[in-house]
């Protein structure tokens, strides 16, 4: 085990929301809701002010509406995010070479492989993590993140949640037991609902319940090699090593045929088989990720690429194909199609859903997806009427740049405001107005988003 707590966890704070507040100036320090809009939406984050009304990841959207009406709902600019995402992980980098993402929001730091051999100490790491913060909030213009310190992943990652949002945790050496005593088993990554349940039903709740039961009976009720670890991990022995990411950012499986392929049951085969075909391979390189990517072709050649994200990775083909067939429904295929691929991406090791969990329950466990019938993040998706989703980037020859509030009758209500010029007015306009078009994620930002702010946002339309 380490001596000293040189494991950093990083877990940015309602991270799709904190981007659209960054971007959307008259929604900061205001209820915000990303995910799915539509009647089967689901929410994939809302901001911490959404969030004291009772909205979660996960929920569905309808019922978010219900308990906070006065929310902002955007669909998610998945583009944005993952901007931002790259900004942080540069942060992270210049902090020690060994990083290891484990989504787009959240990395482990090996600090021992800092050319600058910081202190390590308690109060040294407190002060890593107030210059790291503000060093994420520069880069990308005010997104803040919780930090955690620990002995081991395992710990840091546990410390990284505690005091969010902005929260900084240091777990010093020693403390991990203490630490995880009183917490419910679900606590540890890898057991989930499935697990929870098993382990409840032979009288543990907490992981000091846990600790109490033998390796040979956690074997016996989990398997060997889920018993073994779950046994190390309650008494946090966890010497899992930070790894830098890899070099393969996502693994994908593509076909082009011969000839237009119309036939949906044909299609939906292929999906199936490209879903295996990454999933072997994705246990081949003992990796698994959370965001399946389908890619398709048309008879016109225009491709499409749309994304959905689950809760946690995956590397099974049923989950996998079952949200590649979910795209490939949203599609237009009926004019045929000439390619087709499905990859997954958002690569992690070790962290599963259940990791704990035999093959046969997997299917019990609610996989928290982010709406896979009709992916918030996909750019080629019909929108509704002109296509005008709230959220989206816009802009207007007359008014500038801008966001779409939300639109229907053939109007779109536009907010002309963007990270740089603080709160800014709000217009109807015709859905088909020609000097209104779709602005693409910028990519460069300002150093002082909030400079020249007029204070007090005006009211949401
Ligand atoms: P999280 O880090 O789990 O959540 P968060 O950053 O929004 O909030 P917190 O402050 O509690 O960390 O996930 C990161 C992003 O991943 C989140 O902003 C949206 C996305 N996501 C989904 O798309 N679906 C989901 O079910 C979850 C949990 C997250
Ligand atoms: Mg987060």
């Amino acid at each position: 085990m380490r001596s000293q707590a040189s494991i950093l966890h990083l877990d940015l704070d309602a991270f799709f929301a904190a981007v659209e507040q960054r971007d959307k100036p008259s929604l900061r320090g205001k209820p915000v809701v990303v995910g799915g809009v539509g009647a089967r939406g689901v929410v994939a984050t809302a901001s911490y002010e959404a969030r004291r009304f009772g909205v979660r990841s996960a929920m569905s959207t309808a019922e978010a509406r219900t308990r906070c009406p006065h929310a902002a709902f955007l669909s998610g600019r998945f583009d944005a995010y993952q901007s931002t995402s790259a900004q942080v992980m540069t942060v992270l980098r210049a902090l020690s070479p060994v990083v290891e993402p484990l989504s787009l929001d959240e990395a482990y730091v090996d600090l021992t492989a800092s050319p600058t051999a910081p202190d390590l100490s308690p109060p040294g790491l407190v002060d890593i993590a107030t210059a790291l913060k503000q060093a994420v909030h520069d880069a990308t213009g005010g997104v803040t993140a919780s930090v955690g310190f620990g002995t081991s992943k395992l710990i840091a990652k546990i410390a990284s949640e505690l005091e969010k949002p902005d929260g900084t945790v240091v777990v010093p050496p020693g403390a991990e037991r203490d630490l995880l005593r009183p917490m419910q088993v679900t606590v540890i990554p890898g057991v989930g609902p499935a697990t929870a349940e098993r382990l409840r039903r032979i009288g543990v709740d907490t992981v000091e319940e846990l600790e109490q039961i033998s390796g040979d009976e956690l074997v016996r009720v989990l398997g060997k090699a889920h018993g073994t670890s779950l046994h190390a991990l309650a008494r946090a022995e966890d010497d899992r090593l930070v790894v830098a990411q890899r070099e393969a950012k996502s693994i994908s499986v593509e076909d082009t045929f011969e000839r237009d392929l119309v036939d949906p049951v044909l299609l939906a085969g292929i999906v199936d088989r490209h879903a295996r075909g990454v999933c072997e391979r994705l246990a081949k390189a003992k990796v698994s990720g959370r965001t399946v990517t389908l890619k398709v072709r048309l008879h016109d050649f225009t491709t499409h690429t749309r994304s959905a994200t689950l809760a946690g990775p995956t590397d099974r083909p049923a989950v996998v194909s079952r949200l590649a067939r979910g795209l490939l429904a949203e599609l237009d295929t009926s004019g045929g199609v000439r390619l087709l691929g499905v990859g997954v991406s958002g690569l992690a090791d070790w962290v599963q859903d259940d990791l704990f969990v035999d093959e046969e329950d997997a299917a019990d466990i609610p996989l928290q997806l982010r709406d896979p019938a009709r992916p918030a993040f996909d750019e080629s998706r019909p929108r509704h009427g002109h296509g005008w989703v709230p959220g989206l980037d816009v802009e207007h020859d007359e008014h500038g740049p801008g966001w779409v509030w939300g639109s229907g009758l053939g109007r779109v209500t536009v907010r002309f405001e963007t990270a740089e010029t603080g709160p800014g007015p709000v217009r109807t306009l015709k859905a088909d107005d020609s000097a209104l078009r779709r602005r693409p994620v910028p990519t460069t930002r300002g150093e002082e988003p909030d400079a020249g702010n007029p204070s007090g946002s005006p009211d949401l339309p």
